[in-house]
């Protein structure tokens, strides 16, 4: 049962690890240095996206990434600011961002480094210069001994340790699972603190609403056209932003699918199976809900590539098997 926080008991995200590990008899206080400098980083880039437009942050930086996506002026600002600040814990061994072809060897198992630390730094940027809600993602994964740095990351989501995102909405919202059900925290600005607002989150029911961007109508596969004739026959409601952090996390508290299936044109689906899709499944089954690609779950996946990427069904287990009826 979801539990609401209220003023009256005022708990920061910073206390709320700590008090999470230490159930855990052995914890060793790791994930506190990671999720404090994901903390950090993240207020630093909410700073910079609301002075869009004071500052000059807005606008094509006329490069493009490893995707070949046109890069706006705040990825890059928003890449180097997680680097910034997540670059000198002790723990994390390799950083790996959308942005970057290959991933940052910050020190090795031997010297400490255990986790890789995976991220997208402004999921959604082609929308900031309209004031749309953006957003930061994130996955923790154990590094393991063998391969390269970046077969040493190539983990199914199953084996995330943490997963998260930031929403830098009308307000700022940080979602983050350890494994141990979902907690929301918003950013506090009058103290410069995440708090504790919403724990153990779980993704109602019976609500009649898809996430798709309808106009891949004719690109889609038959049986997503289906699924489209079906629910206009059956009172069903669209929400599309274009943002998944922002479509996603309307779902996790309202209730609803979010679709991004292969099209003709991206025949694997558009998003990133690391650090965009395998977090956001992990929080969605860790509320209740369904995530799955291409008839399987997203976190069983087996990565064979840093910027690999996949389709995305997740939401409320009611709503996905909606979808999925019609796909066999
Ligand atoms: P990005 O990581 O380059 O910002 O792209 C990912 C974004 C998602 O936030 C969103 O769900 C999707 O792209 C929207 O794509 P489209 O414009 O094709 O609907
Ligand atoms: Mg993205």
């Amino acid at each position: 049962m979801e539990k609401r926080w209220t003023q009256d008991n005022l708990t920061s995200l910073q206390s709320n690890i700590l008090a999470e590990e230490q159930k855990y008899p052995g914890a060793t206080g790791e994930f506190s240095w990671i999720l404090s400098a994901i903390s950090l980083a993240t207020k630093a880039i909410g700073n910079k996206v609301r002075c869009a437009r004071i500052q000059d942050v807005i606008g094509e930086v006329g490069e493009t990434n490893i995707q070949g996506e046109i890069q706006q002026k705040l990825d890059v600002i928003a890449n180097e600011i997680i680097m910034r600040c997540l670059g000198d814990r002790e723990n994390i061994g390799v950083l790996a961002s959308e942005e970057n072809e290959t991933p940052f060897l910050l020190r090795r198992r031997v010297e400490g480094g255990r986790y890789a630390v995976l991220f997208d730094p402004l999921d959604g940027s082609s929308n900031i210069d309209s004031s749309v809600g953006v957003g930061t993602i994130f996955s923790v994964l154990r590094l393991s001994d063998e391969g390269s740095r970046e077969e040493a990351m190539l983990s199914r989501g199953k084996e995330q340790v943490a997963a998260g995102y930031v929403l830098y909405g009308s307000s700022t919202v940080l979602v983050l699972t350890t494994g141990n059900g979902v907690d929301m925290f918003v950013l506090d600005q009058s103290i410069g603190s995440f708090v504790l607002v919403s724990k153990g989150i779980q993704i109602p029911p019976d609500n009649r609403t898809y996430s798709i961007n309808e106009a891949y109508t004719n690109m889609f596969s038959d049986g997503i056209q289906q699924y489209l004739g079906w629910a206009h026959q059956n009172n069903y409601s669209s929400r599309y932003i274009g943002s998944m952090v922002a479509d996603v996390h309307r779902i996790l508290l309202k209730g609803g699918v979010f679709l991004y299936p292969p099209t003709t044109d991206n025949p694997e689906g558009k998003l990133r199976l690391m650090y965009e899709a395998n977090p956001m499944a992990m929080i969605i089954e860790q509320a209740g809900g369904k995530a799955v690609a291409k008839g399987k779950r997203i976190l069983d996946i087996n990565p064979d590539g840093l910027h690999q990427r996949t389709s995305v069904l997740l939401g409320s287990t009611d709503q996905v098997d909606a979808v999925l009826q019609h796909l066999t």
